[in-house]
C-alpha cells in the first residue's frame, strides 16, 4: 500500500550523505550545549511552513547522546502534490546524519505525513535507526512510550487543523462574517453566523487537544509504563495526567519547540525561538548604543 516519495537526495547513498556539504555552515560544532537525550517532531520538511533556518540554528547548538525524531519529519503528503525542497531542508538531513556519524544514537519513529518511511521500521538508515514505537528509559529510572500519537486519531476525531486557527486567523474570520452577511443580505438570504460556527468548532479544538492528551496518557497506564512522549498535535506539554507522564515536543512549524532530558533526568521544554531571541538581544542592544 505504502509507496516511496521521490526524494531530492540519492537514497541511494544515504549513509554517504554527511559526506557532502550543506549549504549553511555549522557553527558550533565544540561547546554545544549537551543533553542526555532530546526530542523533535512534526518538522514538516518539504513544506514552506517548516522553520528549517531555526531548526539548524538549534541542531547547531544543541547536542544528546540521543535524540528521537518523533514523526513528521519529512512531509511525504506535501511533497505528493508539489515538491518544495530548499537547501535549508537538505541542510537538516545532513545535520542529522552527521550527528549519527559523530556518534549520537538516532532514532526516527515514522508519523502520518512521513509514514512511507513505517515499512522500514526495525531498519538501519546511515546509523538513522527507524522504529515504529519506543521505549526509553530516563536517567532516573522512568520508562517512557515513545511514539507519534496519529494512532489515536480515530478515537480523537480529525479537525486537527482547528487547533492552529489563532486569534489573528479568528479576526479576519469576523471581517469574512461581516463581508459575507453582507452579500447574502443583498440576495435576500437570512444571517448566518460564520463567527458563531467557527467559535464553535474552536472549542471542540480546544477539547481535541485536552482529550488527546488524555487517551494517550490511558494508554501508557495501560501499558503499566511511566509516561509517554508523543508529537503530531503541534503543541508542546509536560504535564502529569492521572499518575502518568505526559510529553509532547512540539513542532518546527509554529512553537518551535524541542523537549530534552538533563543528565539527572529531568525534562525540560526549549522554546527555540525565546532562546535565540534572547541570545541575541544584549548584542543589539549593544549596537543600539555604539549607533
Ligand atoms: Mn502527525
Amino acid at each position: 500500500m505504502a509507496t516511496i516519495t521521490r526524494l531530492p537526495f540519492d537514497a541511494a547513498h544515504f549513509a554517504d550523505f554527511h559526506a557532502t556539504q550543506p549549504a549553511i555552515p555549522e557553527r558550533v560544532v565544540a561547546g554545544r550545549r549537551q543533553y542526555r537525550t532530546v526530542w523533535i517532531s512534526d518538522v514538516h520538511l518539504g513544506t514552506r511552513g517548516c522553520n528549517a533556518e531555526m531548526l539548524i540554528d538549534f541542531l547547531d547548538h544543541v547536542d544528546s547522546e540521543t535524540m528521537y525524531l518523533v514523526g513528521d519529519i519529512i512531509d511525504g503528503w506535501a511533497m505528493k502534490k508539489r515538491l518544495y525542497w530548499p537547501a535549508t531542508h537538505n541542510d537538516i538531513v545532513w545535520r542529522v546524519l552527521k550527528r549519527a556519524k559523530r556518534g549520537t544514537r538516532i532514532v526516527y519513529i515514522p508519523g502520518n505525513h512521513d509514514e512511507m518511511f513505517r515499512q522500514f521500521s526495525g531498519l538501519d538508515f546511515g546509523g538513522v535507526e527507524i522504529l515504529r514505537q519506543a521505549i526509553h528509559e530516563t536517567a532516573d529510572g522512568r520508562r517512557l512510550l515513545v511514539l507519534h500519537g496519529d494512532e489515536f486519531d480515530a478515537i480523537t476525531m480529525s479537525h486537527r487543523w482547528l487547533a492552529h486557527l489563532g486569534d489573528y486567523a479568528y479576526e479576519a474570520l469576523m471581517a469574512l462574517n461581516r463581508w459575507m452577511n453582507a452579500g447574502r443580505r443583498l440576495f435576500g438570504l437570512p444571517y448566518w453566523s460564520l463567527s458563531k460556527y467557527a467559535k464553535q468548532k474552536v472549542k471542540n479544538a480546544v477539547s481535541f487537544i485536552s482529550k488527546f492528551e488524555e487517551i494517550v496518557a490511558h494508554e501508557a497506564a495501560h501499558r503499566g509504563i511511566d509516561g509517554v512522549i508523543a508529537g503530531h498535535i503541534h503543541k508542546a506539554e509536560m504535564r502529569e495526567i492521572q499518575g502518568v507522564h505526559y510529553y509532547n515536543d512540539g513542532d518546527w512549524v509554529e512553537g518551535c519547540t524541542a523537549l530534552v532530558e538533563h543528565y539527572d533526568g529531568t525534562m525540560e521544554i526549549l522554546h527555540w525561538a525565546d532562546e535565540m531571541a534572547a541570545r541575541d538581544a544584549p548584542e543589539s542592544e549593544a549596537r543600539l548604543e555604539a549607533a
